[in-house]
Parts: C-alpha cells; sequence; structure tokens
C-alpha cells in the first residue's frame, strides 16, 4: 500500500520556514510570526519515523477491532468524510521539542533529533470524535486500551487509555486548517490527542485496536519513555514511565541568534500548555527582575496565546527570557532532569541577542 517518494517528506522545505534535520523538518520561530493564531500547513513542523508513505485512499479503508469491540467496524475515506465533524484547534508538540538545550543548558546531550522550540504547532483539525467511531464499533464496558497503528513503515503504534479516547476533543482528523490532511501529517486520516505529547496522535491510521487489557508497544515502552536517575524504574518490560501529557512552554518569534536594531523593539511570541490555557507570560532581559508580557489573541486552552513585549535595546550581546505559567498554576522550570532520550524540556530557555551599533 505504501510506496516511497525522492525524500522522505513529501512538502518542500524552504529554509527559511524549516532546519531540516534529514526526516525531519523544524519550524523555524521567525516564520511562526507571519502565520496568524495556527500554524499553516506548508510550515508545522515533520516528525516521522519512517518516510510518509503514499496511500490510495481508493483502496485505503479503516478497520476498528478486537475484544473491546462487539461488532468492529470498517469504513472508506468517503464513509468517514460523511460523518459528522467537528473542528479542535489545538498545539502539538514532540515530546522531544527543546532537547538541544539538555546539552546547551544543562551540560548534558541527550540522544534523538537535536530540536530547539520549532517541534509544535496549532492547527484548526477536523474529523469524526474517536468516541463516536468506538460507539459505531460496539464498544464494550471490559475495553481497557485503544490503539490507533499507522501505515507507514514503522507502523507506529501507541495505546490510549480507554478515558482519554473517549475524551472531548480526541478526534480521527481528515482536515488540517480547512485542508484535505497533507500527506506528511497523516493523510488520509490521524488522530489527534489534545493535551498528550504528539506521538500519541498517530498519522496515517488504518487499523485501530481496542484491548480488554493493557497494551505494550515499543512505543510506550522503549522510545517515548523517561529513562533517567530522577525517573521510577519500571516494573515489566518498559524502560521508564511513558510519556503522556505535555508540559508549560513558550518561545520567541525570533532567529536563533536574532540580529536586532538597536532602540525600540516589540519581541512577539507564543506560550502554551497541555493542560489548559495560559494564564501569565514573563520575560526577562539579560537576567534581571522577570516582567509580565501582554497576552494577545485567542488563548484557546491546549493551542496557545500570543504574547508581546516592548525592549529599548542598546548595542551588544543580549539574553532574552520567556516564562509562561497555565491556569493549573504549572510555571516553566528552571531546568529538567536529565533523560537519556531527552523528552519534555520546557525549562525556560536564553534567546541569544544581538543589537547592532
Ligand atoms: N504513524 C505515525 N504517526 C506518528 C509518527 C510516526 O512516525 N508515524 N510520529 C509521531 C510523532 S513523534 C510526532 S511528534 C507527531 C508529528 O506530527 P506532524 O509531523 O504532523 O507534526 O506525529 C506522531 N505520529
Ligand atoms: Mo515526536
Amino acid at each position: 500500500m505504501s510506496e516511497e517518494q525522492d525524500g522522505p517528506i513529501v512538502k518542500p522545505l524552504p529554509p527559511e520556514l524549516f532546519y531540516d534535520h534529514g526526516g525531519n523538518a523544524e519550524t523555524r520561530w521567525e516564520a511562526m510570526s507571519e502565520g496568524g493564531y495556527a500554524t499553516p500547513n506548508d510550515r508545522f513542523y515533520v516528525r516521522s519515523h519512517s518516510p510518509t508513505p503514499k496511500i490510495d485512499v481508493a483502496s485505503w479503508t479503516l478497520r476498528i477491532e478486537g475484544p473491546g469491540v462487539s461488532r468492529g467496524l470498517t469504513l472508506g475515506y468517503e464513509d468517514l468524510l460523511a460523518l459528522t465533524a467537528v473542528s479542535v484547534t489545538r498545539a502539538l508538540e514532540c515530546a522531544g521539542n527543546g532537547r538541544v538545550f539538555f546539552a546547551e543548558q544543562e551540560g548534558r546531550e541527550a540522544e534523538g533529533t537535536p530540536w530547539r522550540l520549532g517541534a509544535v504547532g496549532v492547527a484548526e483539525w477536523t474529523g469524526v470524535p474517536l468516541r463516536h467511531l468506538l460507539e459505531e464499533a460496539g464498544l464494550l464496558s471490559s475495553a481497557v486500551e485503544v490503539m490507533p497503528e499507522g501505515l507507514d513503515e514503522t507502523r507506529l503504534a501507541r495505546p490510549l487509555p480507554r478515558e482519554k479516547a473517549l475524551a472531548d476533543g480526541t478526534i480521527l482528523a481528515h482536515t488540517m486548517n480547512g485542508e484535505r490532511l497533507p500527506p506528511d501529517h497523516g493523510y488520509p486520516a490521524r488522530v489527534v490527542v489534545p493535551g498528550w505529547s504528539a506521538v500519541a496522535s498517530v498519522k496515517w491510521v488504518g487499523r485501530i485496536f481496542v484491548s480488554d487489557e493493557p497494551l505494550l508497544t515499543y512505543w510506550n515502552t522503549e522510545e517515548y519513555v523517561l529513562i533517567g536517575p530522577d525517573y521510577e524504574p519500571q516494573e515489566g518490560p518498559g524502560r521508564g514511565p511513558a510519556i503522556t501529557v505535555t508540559y508549560v512552554n513558550s518561545a520567541l518569534e525570533l532567529p536563533w541568534t536574532a540580529l536586532l536594531q538597536r532602540g525600540p523593539n516589540t519581541i512577539t511570541g507564543r506560550a502554551w500548555s497541555g493542560a489548559g490555557a495560559i494564564s501569565q507570560v514573563e520575560y526577562n532581559i539579560d537576567g534581571t527582575e522577570w516582567q509580565p508580557a501582554r497576552l494577545t489573541g485567542p488563548n484557546i486552552p491546549g493551542a496557545w496565546t500570543r504574547f508581546e513585549f516592548d525592549w529599548e535595546a542598546h548595542p551588544g550581546e543580549h539574553e532574552l527570557r520567556s516564562r509562561a505559567t497555565d491556569e493549573r498554576g504549572n510555571t516553566q522550570p528552571h531546568s529538567v532532569p536529565y533523560n537519556e532520550q531527552g523528552y519534555l524540556y520546557n525549562a525556560v530557555v536564553a534567546h541569544p541577542i544581538a543589537v547592532s551599533h
């Protein structure tokens, strides 16, 4: 069913929009500022464990099956499009976003793609609530986990607990920002799991397995688990606790390093949290006191809010920091305990700035 294109990613990766990590594309934060509230599809980051598969919707089907459903369900693409759809505007953030800062700020390198902060984006996702599909398949009260499976070479599959699969906002999306889902983002259908690290949002879904017992896959035992001195060793086969929710985080819409003019500058950024809306963003210039930034525009829970502040810039080298707090009271920490695969880095980062003379 799948065959590879010339490169692993189908869409163009112009260097003004992306850092190309070879098979994975990181959005440049200066390109984020040119979009509206949502990240346009042409600049949304791409993180795939194997090349984007080419899927023919004429033969594509979605099957829901397993001991947790009484009837099961098989749908074609047109069947899926015909179902009542909902839209949710939510962020997807890779668990490895910010990984490079384990090396750059904590002095200990972690394995994996050296993302700065551009492995995050917000889109309006449109599709069918997973709950609706599971009910159509005859969800049993004995069902414990729901596991969407990808049709890509790696067959990424990651179980969701029943409650999360049934939650409002968890959908099987076929549309992204009003356009058919682009190939790199999961065409013809992907799961969107709000508030969870984006590895749960399985792309190119062909099958959803509903189990009556907890499921173990490579993706919740070997990768996307927290392994390190500050994380509990696991009983059973997992190498560490599996990653679920994403944390509060923020970034400035500036190049890394940013070159700015001396004098008045308005600095903009975005802050997000898997736990809800953002209640506050502070900024800090060269390690002086924290001051409140202005929040601007929509502040959709589980998506992001924009913020800005004014800065009278003096020539020379500087560091700007932002620090977000969400409505649950979670604030970005000063540092994050090391884990081998470099996940969930949400500490405050020092953004390097050079101001011209
Ligand atoms: N089938 C499949 N789904 C997948 C992946 C994958 O490699 N295969 N990558 C996951 C990871 S790790 C992330 S961060 C998000 C990235 O989604 P995006 O490429 O649309 O930004 O998709 C997730 N879903
Ligand atoms: Mo990811």
